[in-house]
């Protein structure tokens, strides 16, 4: 069977001032310790290069402008890109994206799938982004994606690599059924994403109280119900002030957790996973080919 060792490397804060060279440091110690472990591919955080900025409001255009990648591999992130190499060991990288495009400049939450030869074997742009455009008044903590970026003009592809599917997400985008589903029709067998998730988000404690398990339950129903592996990575602790959740999860296409993290801090979890135990959930409950209607379906594509 197709089996492979997978890594959630789970990411503490990172203060507003570290610089790049840190957080890539601290990534490759993680993608060491994966390797030690047997992993053939680590799943990094969403944002995993910086603070997460849209936590506030920035007025400033270069300081905004900063917070951005102009190129990946870079100077500073090279040194993930050449472990990744040395050591044959893959991974999903989430960053903000600064690229110029069909004439104009434009800003996207991205991720990046990177080979064991550490070439980028695909992109994805966040599709699914949470918050607000502008900042709103009573909150301690902005959520300003819908400022900062676009929405994800690639769609949700999903890439031949490390023996399967492998298909990814950005935070908010677990949260959405069509994000799954659009790559389950494309024989996902595990799913990537990274997640940077305030405990404040809603201002609602009745909900805001749910954090943690609407994260699991987002993830686990996903994996579940499009037969896929789901690795879910989050960036944790408290933020530069703002608490957010952690338990980062190895999650099989049954449902269940395999493997979860501990602690609120840089922490490597690890779990065998075999890519052939979506096949049986694919031959059976969830064989698409006999079983989806989607003459009733179409309200799910229109506005
Ligand atoms: N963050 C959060 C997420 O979707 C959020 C926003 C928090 C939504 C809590 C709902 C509840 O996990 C990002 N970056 O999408």
């Amino acid at each position: 069977s197709r089996q492979i060792i997978v890594a959630s490397a789970q990411m503490g804060p990172i203060a507003k001032d570290e610089p790049r060279q840190s957080c890539v440091a601290r990534m490759v110690e993680m993608l060491r310790e994966a390797h030690g472990r047997g992993a053939k591919l680590v799943v990094f955080p969403e944002l995993a290069l910086t603070s997460f900025f849209p936590r506030w409001m920035i007025e400033d255009k270069d300081e905004l402008d900063a917070w951005y990648e102009e190129a990946l591999p870079s100077p500073a992130t090279q040194p993930l890109f050449d472990a990744a190499a040395e050591l044959s060991v893959g991974f999903y990288l989430g960053y903000a994206e600064k690229v110029r495009e069909e004439g104009r400049i434009r800003h996207f939450n991205t991720s990046v799938l990177v080979g064991p030869d550490g070439r980028i074997i695909g992109k994805y742009r966040k599709v699914h982004l949470p918050g607000h455009d502008a900042p709103q008044p009573g909150r301690a903590f902005q959520h300003l994606e819908k400022r900062y970026f676009e929405p994800g003009n690639l769609g949700f592809p999903v890439f031949d690599g490390f023996g399967g599917r492998v298909g990814m997400m950005i935070c908010n985008d677990r949260r959405w059924p069509e994000a799954y589903r659009v790559m389950g029709l494309q024989g996902v067998d595990l799913i990537a994403l990274g997640y940077n998730t305030p405990m404040d988000h809603t201002g609602h404690s009745d909900i805001d109280g749910l954090t943690q398990f609407h994260n699991h339950l987002s993830m686990q129903a996903g994996a579940y119900q499009n037969a896929s592996w789901v690795v879910g990575t989050a960036k944790c602790g408290r933020e530069e002030g703002s608490m957010m959740v952690g338990q980062s999860v190895i999650i099989a296409p049954s449902g269940e957790i395999v493997a979860m993290a501990g602690t609120l801090e840089d922490e490597v979890i690890t779990a065998k996973a075999d890519l052939d135990m979506g096949t049986r959930y694919r031959e059976t409950i969830f064989d698409f080919a006999r079983h989806r209607e989607p003459e009733s379906y179409g309200l799910i594509v229109e506005r």
